[in-house]
């Protein structure tokens, strides 16, 4: 375990903390955010190298606008109007995103500073959101933890409690990209996901209604496809988003592997199982050729964000209540 000041953002130390397991399997997060940083995962042969997009420069990790590697919260996704109903009562968001509120507001659990305790192959971060902290009501204690186990599964456990009704939607924004220090863009990867269902847009990224997914090609990964296949296709859902993926699917509940990820050319893949019922799919669409990225690289499709979440915008589905508890965890399975 190592822990290694990179930084101050707003007056406050900014540090790196480095967990491994026996294998070399390496992750790199900062108590900003509890941004990753760095997964470095060898390749078929053996080649150790960073699977996670990450500025070149920590100090863009303050305002983080691509909010690589974050924690996102108080909720993920984009809450329409940012209007949010709770017991009958409606709560303005900041409009952070155009006419919609997104990924917890100006501020968010992303750019928070959480206290951070290491163990071993495992960082637990703890923050406490005050109330009205980004207009949301309820002081909410969260915890995170970021654990390497030997079998090299990268495991995300979140809790929160909260002493008054409010919506939790915790995600990882984590952009993945087998290729390594990110020598490829992830096109030629190769994405499988349980879902039978994707929530279409709007204009404003709002998820309207579910189809099945054998209503929208470009979107059907029930059976392991590249994702270029999906930027190849005229569907008007791709090219509303920039000419990608940015949508939430509905995840099978009876499959145990809900995602994988694989990169043929480093023999990497990652299998994901997640106790949330959807997954939003974004495929770097935005992603600019400044600031750089991973060694002096920046360009769309850099990566691939697996946020395993509730669906956005329905708030209704993720209130939490006084003396209930939020408990969910993922698992990314690095395979090489
Ligand atoms: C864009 O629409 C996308 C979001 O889904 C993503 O989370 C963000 O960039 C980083 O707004």
């Amino acid at each position: 375990m190592a822990k290694k000041h990179v930084g101050t953002f707003q007056d406050k130390s900014v540090y790196a903390y480095t967990i491994s397991n026996s294998n070399g399997v390496e992750l790199t997060a900062l108590n900003y955010g509890g941004a990753i940083t760095e997964l470095n995962v060898p390749d078929k042969n053996g080649v150790k190298e960073n699977v996670i997009i990450s500025y070149d420069d920590y100090a863009l990790y303050e305002k983080n606008p691509y909010y690589l590697g974050v924690i996102v919260g108080r909720t993920a996704g984009r809450t329409a109007d940012g209007k949010l109903y709770i017991d009958g009562e409606t709560v303005s968001l900041a409009l952070n995103d155009g006419d919609n509120h997104l990924h917890g507001g100006v501020n968010g659990l992303s750019k928070s500073f959480w206290n951070v305790t290491e163990e071993n192959s495992a960082l637990h971060f703890e923050y406490t959101s005050p109330d009205g902290e980004d207009d949301y009501p309820g002081n909410v204690k969260f915890q995170v933890t970021y654990q390497l186990t030997e079998d090299n599964q990268f495991i995300i456990d979140y809790h929160a409690e909260t002493d008054k009704t409010t919506p939790i939607n915790l995600t990882n924004h984590a952009y993945f990209n087998l290729s390594g220090d990110m020598k490829q863009d992830i096109l030629d990867h190769d994405l499988q996901l349980a879902s039978n269902e994707v929530y279409v847009l709007d204009q404003g990224s709002i998820p309207k209604e579910k189809l099945n997914v054998e209503e929208i090609d470009a979107f059907n990964f029930k059976t392991k496809k590249k994702i270029k296949l999906a930027m190849e296709s005229s569907e008007e859902q791709v090219a509303l988003v920039g000419g990608g993926i940015d949508h939430p699917f509905l995840l099978d509940k009876q499959a145990e592997e809900k995602i994988v990820l694989t990169d043929d050319q480093s023999g990497r893949s990652i299998r994901v199982k997640t106790d949330d019922p959807a997954v939003v799919i974004y495929s770097a669409n935005q992603i600019q050729a400044t600031p750089l990225l991973n060694g002096g690289k920046a360009a769309k499709y850099a990566g691939i964000c697996l946020e395993t979440q509730e669906v956005p915008n329905q708030n209704e589905s993720y209130l939490l209540n006084k003396d209930e508890i939020y408990e969910k965890r993922t698992v990314f399975h690095l395979r090489y």
